[in-house]
């Protein structure tokens, strides 16, 4: 059977220069990944340019970078760029895909309908990480998993995995993880850093959206507004919603919890969890939306108390509470 780490760290080793690309607006795995790759890069003694369009967040300040993250382009490309935790070449930014063809790519992802758009591709949907496929790497090159290489992989696994809690997470993952620790990793210290991010402003949104959650049908449909109002008068983006919804579904007697923000005058993008057999995909399909059984999402278009209403009708019909 093909090994595609094997095939790819040969192809590592034959090479000089590199440039280490990752989808904008990074997340933890596209930045831990990126980074981990630069260490590999690093300890093999090859020249690497560290790219994202978008830069390097500040609530990634703590990581050990390889390198700095730079958000220009060179004026001559690399003869090959690694492009990492990109689902479609688009996701690398226009920057980089206008100039694609001036390199050639080494894709490696993990997400599903990626399209195999490198001109070398190493694509499993079964990894819960980009960060997992550089650890397998590392192994191939014989380079010891401890120090800041250990600490980007382990940012890269456990934001994607939800600190080892999505159905994402795999054995494999978390002897990886393990194996981290044992290298000397300070797993206490890098979670704190990871969570500990939120500004005051964020948690004046949160305290205003969760004390706007309204509760239908027997209290187990839980719907709250996020609307441009909160956002001004807060000082916050979407951005600081994240997640918000997943707190409203810890609610006991919830089986569908609903966010509703406003993205115009009467449109609003609604986001809905569930748990279990609780399907929420049907109910964002009813408003042509999509996602997955216990999480979906899709857009309405009416005034808010409308929609709300909207929902919890559908909602409702689906549990077969109405
Ligand atoms: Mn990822």
């Amino acid at each position: 059977m093909e090994n595609p780490a094997k095939r790819i760290s040969e192809l590592l080793k034959s090479q000089d220069d590199f440039l280490i690309a990752s989808h904008y607006n990074p997340d933890g795995d596209a930045i831990g990944s990126a980074c981990a790759m630069g260490h590999i890069l690093t300890h093999l003694g090859k020249r690497f340019t560290l790219y994202n369009q978008s830069g390097l967040p500040d609530r990634y300040g703590y990581v050990e970078m390889p390198g700095l993250m730079v958000t220009s382009l060179p004026e001559t490309m690399p003869k090959w760029t690694i492009v990492l935790d990109c689902g479609a070449a688009d996701r690398m930014g226009d920057a980089l895909l206008s100039r694609k063809d001036e390199t050639r790519i080494i894709n490696i992802d993990h997400h599903l309908g990626n399209g195999d758009f490198g001109t070398e591709n190493w694509v499993d949907v079964n990894e819960p990480a980009v960060g997992s496929m550089i650890a397998l790497l590392a192994k191939e090159l014989n380079i010891p998993l401890v120090g800041p290489l250990a600490q980007c992989i382990y940012l890269a696994v456990a934001t994607d995995t939800g600190f080892f809690t999505y159905g994402s997470t795999t054995p494999e993952s978390l002897e990886l993880a393990a194996e981290i620790l044992r290298g000397g990793l300070d797993i206490a210290h890098i979670n704190m850093m990871v969570t500990k991010q939120w500004s005051e402003e964020r948690l004046r949104l949160w305290t205003e959206v969760m004390d706007n959650v309204e509760l239908y049908l027997d209290k187990q449909v839980a719907i709250t507004a996020i609307t441009n109002d909160i956002f001004e008068r807060t000082g916050t983006t979407s951005e600081d919603t994240e997640n918000i919804i997943n707190f409203v579904n810890r609610l006991r007697t919830v089986r569908v919890a609903a966010t509703l923000r406003e993205e115009g005058p009467d449109r609003y993008k609604f986001s809905l969890r569930s748990y279990g057999d609780d399907n929420v995909q049907e109910i964002a399909a009813r408003f042509g939306g999509g996602g997955h059984r216990n999480a979906s999402g899709g857009t309405i278009e009416a005034p808010l108390e409308e929609a709300k209403m909207m929902l919890v009708e559908i909602i409702g019909g689906s549990l077969g509470l109405s």
